[in-house]
């Protein structure tokens, strides 16, 4: 079941996002060589605290830290860690869920770490580009599917691949609802769009092939021929003209974040 949110959830989806966003945006100052992912942790977990928040990501299904901080060829969940220390040449996914008030808003961004690669810019632009195109496939009288055809689109033409086995999802009171949001184009459940429904649109975008590994610890998901792999993420709410973005950073000027 799709659960589509009324007016005073959607206030609730807006105030979280907006929170995820700030948080991200915070972190993302302090990406440079010679940070570890621990620290960024501590800091988006304290940031949400001080504003009244929770880290969704600390102790879900086990998880142990506040946020994913995933490095070059790993593709998602990274666990921060005291022994990971940011490189000059890396990029970096810093995946932020935050609980405000009972709702949740997820947004991720991959940051370059000093000067890279042209090969580790040019997936990281993609995966942004893709994630931009997903989302502007939400338009009225379109389907869950839209979303992956234009995302594959645009990774197949610069011969990057799409991963498949991690998804968007839907996202309010609960982390990971209906729907499922592929970003490849797929077979099966496709439904329409509907005002009020609320879904992350997150694609993985892999240098190599698109097929990944679940590492040892349970959590850390890297590519199996070890190439780069790239994400953004950003949680959409359906509206009768087509989305609204909730963590968009540009929102963020004019509210309580505005620093
Ligand atoms: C193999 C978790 C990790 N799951 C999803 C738990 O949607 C997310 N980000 O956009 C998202 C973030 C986290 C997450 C943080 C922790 N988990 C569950 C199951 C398997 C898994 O990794
Ligand atoms: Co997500």
């Amino acid at each position: 079941m799709i659960e589509i949110l009324g007016p005073a959830e959607i206030e609730k989806m807006r105030q979280s996002g907006l929170l995820a966003a700030a948080t991200l945006r915070m972190a993302g100052t302090h990406v440079r060589p010679g940070i570890t992912t621990d620290q960024l942790d501590k800091l988006c977990d304290e940031f949400t605290r001080d504003h009244g928040g929770i880290s969704a990501p600390l102790n879900y299904k086990g998880f142990p830290r506040s946020i994913c901080t995933s490095v070059n060829e790993v593709v998602c969940h990274g666990i921060p860690s005291r022994k990971q220390v940011l490189a000059e040449g890396d990029i970096v996914n810093i995946d932020v869920t935050t609980i405000l008030n009972g709702y949740h808003g997820d947004t991720s961004r991959t940051f370059l770490v000093g000067e890279v690669s042209e090969e580790a810019r040019k997936v990281t632009e993609t995966a942004l580009e893709c994630m931009n195109a997903g989302i502007a496939a939400v338009l009225p009288g379109g389907r869950i599917r839209d979303i992956g055809a234009a995302i594959e689109d645009i990774a197949h033409a610069r011969s990057f691949s799409v991963v498949r086995d991690y998804c968007g999802h839907g996202i309010h009171r609960v982390f990971h609802a209906e729907p499922q949001v592929p970003h490849y184009r797929f077979r099966g459940a496709n439904p329409r769009f509907r005002p009020g429904m609320t879904f992350t649109v997150e694609p993985m975008i892999n240098v190599g092939t698109w097929r990944v590994r679940l590492l040892g610890d349970g959590w850390t998901v890297k590519t199996t021929d070890s190439k780069l792999s790239a994400q953004f993420e950003h949680t959409i709410l359906v509206t009768e003209e087509g989305h609204d973005i909730l963590t968009d950073q540009a929102l963020l000027p004019g509210t309580k974040y505005d620093v």
